[in-house]
C-alpha cells in the first residue's frame, strides 16, 4: 500500500455534508430526477439560495470535536448546481444570493482544524448539456460530454489544491473506458500527485466505498463506508428516523473491526442550518469516543480465518461488537448482560479483563476450556456502549461453530448457508 494511504486507513470516522438547491426542496438528493422537476425548473431554486446558516466554521467543528478526522463535501452534486466559483458555469453559489464560494469555505475551516478534506464530485449531472443520455445517443455529443467533465474536474482540482481525496460519484451510464477514467485520473495526479481516488469513475481508485453497509472488501484493501444518520443524505424534512448514538457506534466498531473508515452523513436544510438531531447524535457519538477511542483508532482487522470461511463469521457475540489490536480485544458492550459476562470460543489465554472508564477497572474473570466468565460487573450498563479490555496471551482469535460443539469426524464446511452469501 502507498503511502499516501497512510492517514486514510487510520482516519476511522470522517463527516459526509451533502448540501445543495436540494436542500431547499427538503426532499432528499435526488428530488429533482425522482420527480421530473425541469431545468428551467429548479434553475430557478438557485435564485432563493442564500446559504445564510451555512457557517463552514461549526460543520467542521461538528466533525473535529467529535474525533472525525476528515470532511467529504459535495462541491456538486447531481442536480449539476456548483458550490464553489466556476468559469465553466452559471448555475453556481456565487451566482446565487449567497455569493459566495462554499467549498473554499470548507476547505478553509477544515484546514483550520487539522482535518484532511475530500471533494465529492458528480461525474454526470442533470442540468448540462449534453448530458450522458446525449453522450450514449449521438458520437459528437460524447465528445464534447467528455471533454467538459474533464475540464470541470480539472478546474476543481486546480482551485482546490491542494485536496486530500477526490470522491467521484454519478458514474452512469458509464463505466472506466466510456469515462476516459485513466486519462482524467493521470491528469488529476498531474496536478496534485498525492491525490487519493475513490472508485466510482470505474477504476478501482485507491479504496472501496460500500453505500449503506459496512462490508469491508475481500480481500482487504482501505475502505470507507458511507452512511446516512437517517435514511436520506439531503435534507427530507419528512424524514425523522434516526439512528441512535448506540447504533453509530455499532457502526464505527464495524468499521474498526474491518480496518475501514466509517463516513457518516449531515444533510443540512436550505438556509445552511444543521438538523439539531444529527447535532445531538454526533455529540453523543464524539463523547463516547473521547472515553474510548482506543477500541476503534489505530485497530487491527478482527475475523477469524476470514479468507479461508469465504467472510462467514464466527465470531461475533450476542452481547455485542468486537475490535482488535496486538494482543487486545475489547469487547463493546452495547446489550448488557447484567452482572456476569460469558465469552466462549476464544482461542487465546486471557491475561487481564479491565473495564475502561475514566478510571479503568480490572474486573475478576475464569477461564476454564475456552469458556471466559468475568463476574462482579454492575448490574446495569455504565453509560452508554461500555468497554471492556481483553488483554490477552496472542494476538486474539474467537471461533464458534452453529453446533454445541465441532464433531470429531471430518465433515463438509457446514457454516455458510450459500443462499446467504451475497456472492
Ligand atoms: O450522494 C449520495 C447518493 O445520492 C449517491 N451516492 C451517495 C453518496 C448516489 N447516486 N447514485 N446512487 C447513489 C445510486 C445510483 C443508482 C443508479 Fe439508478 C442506478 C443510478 C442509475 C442506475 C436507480 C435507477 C437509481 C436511478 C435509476
Amino acid at each position: 500500500m502507498s503511502e499516501k494511504m497512510d492517514w486514510f486507513v487510520n482516519a476511522r470516522f470522517g463527516l459526509f455534508v451533502h448540501y445543495g438547491l436540494y436542500s431547499l426542496i427538503g426532499r432528499g438528493e435526488w428530488a429533482m430526477n425522482r420527480e421530473r422537476i425541469s431545468s428551467g425548473e429548479y434553475r430557478k431554486l438557485a435564485e432563493k439560495f442564500t446559504a445564510e446558516k451555512f457557517d463552514a466554521d461549526a460543520v467542521c467543528s461538528l466533525a473535529a470535536e467529535n474525533g472525525m478526522k476528515y470532511i467529504t463535501f459535495t462541491t456538486m452534486h447531481h442536480d449539476g448546481f456548483r458550490l464553489y466559483d466556476t468559469e465553466l458555469s452559471d448555475f453556481n453559489s456565487m451566482k446565487s444570493p449567497a455569493k459566495r464560494d462554499l467549498v473554499a469555505e470548507i476547505v478553509a475551516a477544515a484546514r483550520k482544524k487539522g482535518l484532511k478534506v475530500a471533494l465529492y464530485h458528480s461525474l454526470n449531472n442533470w442540468t448540462d448539456k449534453p448530458d450522458g443520455a446525449d453522450a450514449i445517443d449521438n458520437p459528437a455529443d460524447y465528445e464534447k460530454f467528455i471533454r467538459s467533465t474533464h475540464t470541470r474536474i480539472k478546474e476543481l482540482v486546480t482551485r482546490f489544491n491542494p485536496i486530500d481525496v477526490l470522491w467521484y460519484d454519478g458514474w452512469w451510464p458509464f463505466h472506466a473506458d466510456g469515462w476516459q477514467a485513466t486519462a482524467m485520473n493521470d491528469m488529476v495526479k498531474e496536478i496534485q500527485p498525492h491525490i487519493i481516488f475513490n472508485g466510482r469513475n470505474g477504476l478501482p481508485g485507491d479504496f472501496s466505498t460500500p453505500e449503506g453497509h459496512m462490508s469491508a472488501p475481500s480481500p482487504w484493501r482501505p475502505w470507507e463506508a458511507c452512511m446516512t444518520l437517517n435514511n436520506h443524505w439531503g435534507y427530507h424534512h419528512g424524514d425523522h428516523e434516526w439512528k441512535s448514538p448506540a447504533e453509530v457506534i455499532g457502526l464505527l466498531a464495524k468499521a474498526a473491526s474491518g480496518k475501514g473508515n466509517l463516513l457518516i452523513n449531515i444533510g443540512p436544510r436550505g438556509d445552511g442550518s444543521i438538523p439539531e438531531e444529527s447535532v445531538n447524535i454526533l455529540n453523543q457519538t464524539g463523547k463516547w469516543l473521547k472515553k474510548y477511542g482506543e477500541c476503534v483508532n489505530d485497530t487491527d482487522i478482527f475475523a477469524f480465518d476470514l479468507q479461508e470461511r469465504g467472510e462467514h463469521r464466527g465470531d461475533w457475540s450476542h452481547n455485542g461488537i468486537f475490535t482488535a489490536k496486538g494482543n487486545f480485544l475489547y469487547h463493546l458492550i452495547r446489550y448488557w448482560p447484567g452482572a456476569e459476562l460469558i465469552l466462549s470460543g476464544l482461542q487465546c489465554k486471557v491475561l487481564k479483563a479491565v473495564l475502561l472508564g475514566e478510571k479503568n477497572q480490572d474486573l475478576p474473570f475464569t477461564q476454564k476450556d475456552d469458556k471466559l466468565t468475568i463476574t462482579e460487573l454492575p448490574e446495569r450498563a455504565p453509560g452508554l456502549c461500555p468497554v471492556i479490555r481483553l488483554e490477552c496471551d496472542s494476538k486474539p482469535a474467537l471461533y464458534l461453530t452453529g453446533g454445541m460443539r465441532v464433531p470429531e469426524k471430518a465433515h463438509p464446511n457446514y457454516d455458510p448457508c450459500s443462499s446467504d452469501i451475497a456472492l
